[in-house]
């Protein structure tokens, strides 16, 4: 047969598609829809067999996923909850107008709620569920920047008095004010999980999931529909973390777990994606992890168009714009769209030549529109097996009209003048007058008015108000002493690392009868390197499916063993996701009434330093339980190098305020701290945390010394004295030496090294800088202010009270943890520390070329004493030289 003319051919190609979309309309009709799922499915097969490549798509067109007759009416009242809407949008906009004129530059965001109202109302009026159902709600993670929204809304529900609405962001306000964002550590009874550094919420929201499913597993809680919500921006999704762990959430099937993004297509500066579709590459992403995708592009006035839309010109044309260009026609006329998007294409303009310019300027997207986001959240929340992302289409600034609607600089924008007020108020019916509106003024309708009522009868129905954070737990009581005894008594000759006898601790108080099943032991694949592998097998690897495998290691003592009540998370390679499971364990005592104990442990340069946000997250989420640095000490980790070798993390940790930092040497140091950790935490509920460094260097463990416990927790203790001279008369050099983790016993091999040169030294055990530099300041800030009161002494002076000699500490980490508490030490305080980058050595190496070993320790000391005119500069020399010290090494600080 001859080819057909190109004409026949193009005549030819719509007669077939016609004919092979009425085949599929009538199975369509038919009214099963898995039917169609599969002929498209084995139609594909067979084209692909055929030897026809179809290109791989992993978005679907750019319309809505819910089509209009798969909805359902949006029950209630819909007029109302618009009105209430209106209100919130209106004293969210006057809040941060109105806190900016007061105090300029105070800061604030209207634009980021004025474009998710609608996606925050429809869940507080229909799925949000309060604590008030039994104890347990729903648990959201409010996008950070909408907060003006959220607090609006509590007003209305009479949560707030009128007068801390007007000291938004002014905290210190007598009476008290709002914080700018969600933070549980000002706002305890309110906010529950801080968001607002972007992507830190969503990676937090995936592993609360999944800690809800690991508790319910574990039996410790009872199965429950609870969901987690978390919203988040368009622009917060280029975050790493926002993404980062999707893929977990697929696999572990959390259909618990329901994310909106709130697609505006703008972050701060501009377009997300100028030249793309955010929604587009946002599905694609989602749908290759697994996830469930709803789109919600286009509102309710769009459905006739796109029903008519029967050869799908609409949905092409909607599908090619990129979002730089829906940006320009968010803020342009009826006319310019008509002309620019509809008039492409003479068949498009045909569509919509029954509209006015007017009717298409108020053609609303989906994310706009109360019944397609009802709809949408409807569907997540009945979606079995998955999770699921609502991806809703928005306008920046929605409302705000020429002050800031859809603008590059909408973020910002903070001011309303009064005719943008007047444009608003009129916009969204608010009854203010003319005469009242230059002031913008809050406004809140009677208690008995409509809707009021209404709110307060919605919420009633789903449990109470959102968000509020309690304490619900009972304080554990844990007279733990059978578990930390052995400890106290040393090792007795056997060599350990702290890293062994912290792990023989974990596994005794899993053993617990009290308290062992609320152990949470998290791991980012580094359990082998910790000597944890025996737990493997004692108590369980989670996982939600159990193990479906034989295991390879299966005929071992110590198999890999997998289980659904396994109580290890063991996160593999993410310290973020190990961070976000520590933090979802260690506030269950507020989330869920539970009093989890997280210990989670990791490569010790790879926690502060590379997740030191979500830390300062867990800080603000009042989390308890302990952080352990494994392999922690720039010289102690022997041949890692640069990025392994950690003499950064106590530095990083003193900034946490809530956060207690320990570098423990022993093994009854290591067992004071956590026992009192755990008393602190859990006996007497207090909101902090512990950091402690874990070391793989083995060594004997002694006996405590008498006395010892106090000092041991607030920082620093006698070791061991100065061997005492027996001739009372004779003039005796004297020096006092700190130590702090491995790098103690070099400081106690350095008191013998003295002792050649005639100098009797004392040997402090610093577990604490950190407390040490905070007790300082606190005793001296209380004195400033109390001046005619008998002054408190900080702890470090009242122990070297009546130390003589010169004053030298060495530790694995930075000198600068030594010189901060040298203001309260009697003379100053020589440092030795870590300062510069690691090198692939062994210990002794690495502790020469620092500078931190017993040798450096004692000429430190001697030096001092030369600069007090003790000591003449030759014995110096003298012992540099025997020392076999090179004068002229260079500087590890900088080299
Ligand atoms: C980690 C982090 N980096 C930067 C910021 C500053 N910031 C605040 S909001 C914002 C833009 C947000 O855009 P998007 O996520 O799209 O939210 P929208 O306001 O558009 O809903 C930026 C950059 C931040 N809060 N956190
Ligand atoms: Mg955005």
């Amino acid at each position: 047969m001859r080819n057909p003319a190109p004409k026949d051919t193009a005549d030819l190609e719509t007669l077939e598609q016609r004919e092979w979309l009425e085949s599929l309309d009538y199975v369509i009709e038919q009214g099963d829809r898995g039917r169609v799922q599969r002929l498209l499915a084995t139609l594909r097969h067979h084209a692909r067999v055929s030897g026809v490549a179809l290109p791989f798509s992993a978005v679907t067109a750019y319309v809505n996923t819910i089509q209009p007759d798969e909805e359902t009416p949006l029950p209630g009242s819909q007029e109302i909850e618009r009105r209430i809407k209106s209100l919130i949008r209106w004293n969210a906009m006057a809040m941060v107008v109105r806190a900016n004129r007061v105090s300029d530059g105070i800061g604030g965001h209207i634009s980021t709620y004025a474009s998710a109202a609608t996606l925050y109302e429809v869940g507080f009026n229909h799925f949000f569920r309060g604590k008030g159902r039994d104890g347990d709600g729903d648990i959201v993670y409010f996008q950070g920047h909408a907060s003006p929204g959220i607090y609006a809304r509590a007003f209305l529900e009479g949560r707030f008095p009128i007068e801390r609405l007007e000291n938004f962001r002014r905290e210190l306000k007598p009476g008290g004010g709002l914080s700018s964002y969600p933070h549980p550590w000002l706002m305890p009874d309110f906010w529950e999980f801080p968001t607002v550094s972007m992507g830190l919420g969503p990676i937090m929201s995936i592993y609360q999931a999944r800690f809800n499913r690991y508790l319910e597993d574990r039996r410790l809680k009872k199965a429950s529909d609870r969901k987690v919500w978390a919203f988040l921006g368009d622009g917060e999704t280029d975050e790493p973390e926002a993404l980062g762990a999707i893929g977990l959430a697929a696999r572990e099937k959390l259909d618990n777990l329901i994310w909106v993004v709130n697609c505006n297509l703008q972050r701060l500066d501009g377009p997300v994606r100028g030249n793309g579709q955010i929604i587009q590459e946002l599905e694609a992403l989602f749908r290759g992890a697994g996830w469930n995708v709803i789109k919600v592009l286009w509102g309710s006035d769009w459905d006739p168009l796109l029903a008519n839309d029967y050869d799908g010109l609409l949905a092409k044309r909607m599908g090619e714009v990129v979002d730089g260009q829906y940006q320009k026609y968010a803020v342009e006329s009826g006319a310019y769209l008509r002309e620019h998007f509809f008039g492409t294409d003479p068949r498009l303009l045909e569509m919509v030549k029954h509209m006015s310019d007017d009717q298409l300027k108020k053609l609303r997207l989906g994310g706009h529109d109360p019944v397609k986001v009802f709809n949408a959240f409807k569907r997540a929340f009945e979606t079995k097996g998955q999770p699921t992302v609502v991806l809703a289409r928005t306008i920046k600034g929605y409302g705000m009209g020429e002050a800031g609607e859809g603008k590059n600089v909408t973020h910002q924008q903070k001011k309303m003048n009064e005719a943008d007020l007047r444009s608003f108020r009129t916009r969204f019916g608010i009854p203010i007058s003319d005469e009242q509106i230059a002031d913008a003024p809050f406004y809140r309708p009677p208690d008995d008015s409509p809707e009021l009522q209404y709110i307060r009868e919605r919420r009633k129905a789903l449990g109470g108000s959102v968000p509020s954070r309690s304490v619900r737990v009972e304080p554990l009581k844990v007279p733990l002493d059978g578990v930390f005894e052995e400890f106290f008594k040393g090792t007795e000759g056997r060599k350990a690392s702290t890293t062994m006898v912290f792990v023989r601790m974990l596994s005794k108080l899993l053993r617990e009868k009290e308290i062992g099943d609320l152990i949470v032991p998290i791991v980012p694949d580094e359990a082998r390197t910790f000597g944890m592998e025996a737990l493997f097998r004692a108590v369980g690897i989670y996982s939600h499916v159990g193990q479906r495998y034989e295991p390879v290691d299966m005929d071992t003592l110590l198999y890999y063993k997998e289980a659904q009540d396994g109580q290890i998370l063991e996160e593999g390679i993410t310290e973020a996701g190990s961070m976000s499971s520590f933090i979802a364990a260690g506030t269950a005592y507020a989330t869920h009434g539970v009093n989890t104990i997280p210990f989670f442990i990791y490569y010790s340069m790879f926690g502060f330093q590379r997740v030191g946000d979500l830390v300062w997250a867990a800080a603000d989420s009042r989390t308890r339980g302990f952080l352990l640095g494994g392999t922690s000490g720039r010289t102690t980790l022997a041949g890692e190098g640069l990025q392994h070798q950690d003499g950064n993390s106590l530095v990083y940790s003193l900034c946490y305020p809530n956060c207690l930092s320990y570098d423990p040497a022993y093994a009854f140091e290591l067992a004071v701290i956590i026992q009192d950790g755990i008393k602190r935490m859990y006996q007497d509920q207090e909101s902090v945390f512990y950091y402690l460094t874990v070391m793989n260097e083995q060594y004997e463990h002694h006996e405590m010394p008498k006395g010892a416990r106090e000092g041991i927790l607030k920082g620093m203790y006698k070791l061991k004295p100065a061997p005492v001279s027996d001739d009372r008369n004779a003039k005796q050099l004297r020096a006092q030496l700190f130590g702090s983790g491995a790098i103690l016993n070099e400081v106690v091999k350095a008191q013998d090294l003295l002792a050649k040169y005639g100098v009797a030294a004392d040997v402090w055990s610093v577990t604490s800088y950190t407390e040490l530099y905070r007790d300082g300041h606190a005793c001296e800030r209380w004195n400033m202010l109390h001046p005619t009161e008998p002054p408190r002494v900080p702890f470090v002076a009242q122990c070297l009270k009546d130390a003589p000699g010169v004053f030298v500490a060495a530790s694995d980490y930075c000198r600068v943890l030594p010189d901060s508490i040298d203001r309260w030490m009697p003379r100053k305080i020589r440092s030795l520390g870590t300062d510069g980058f690691g090198r692939s050595e062994d210990r002794a190496a690495l502790r020469e070329f620092f500078e931190v070993d017993a040798r450096f320790v004692a000429i430190a000391a001697l030096a001092e004493l030369q600069k007090e005119g003790q000591l003449d500069a030759s014995v110096v020399a003298q012992a540099i030289k025997d020392l076999g010290v090179n004068p002229d090494k260079p500087n590890p600080a900088v080299s």
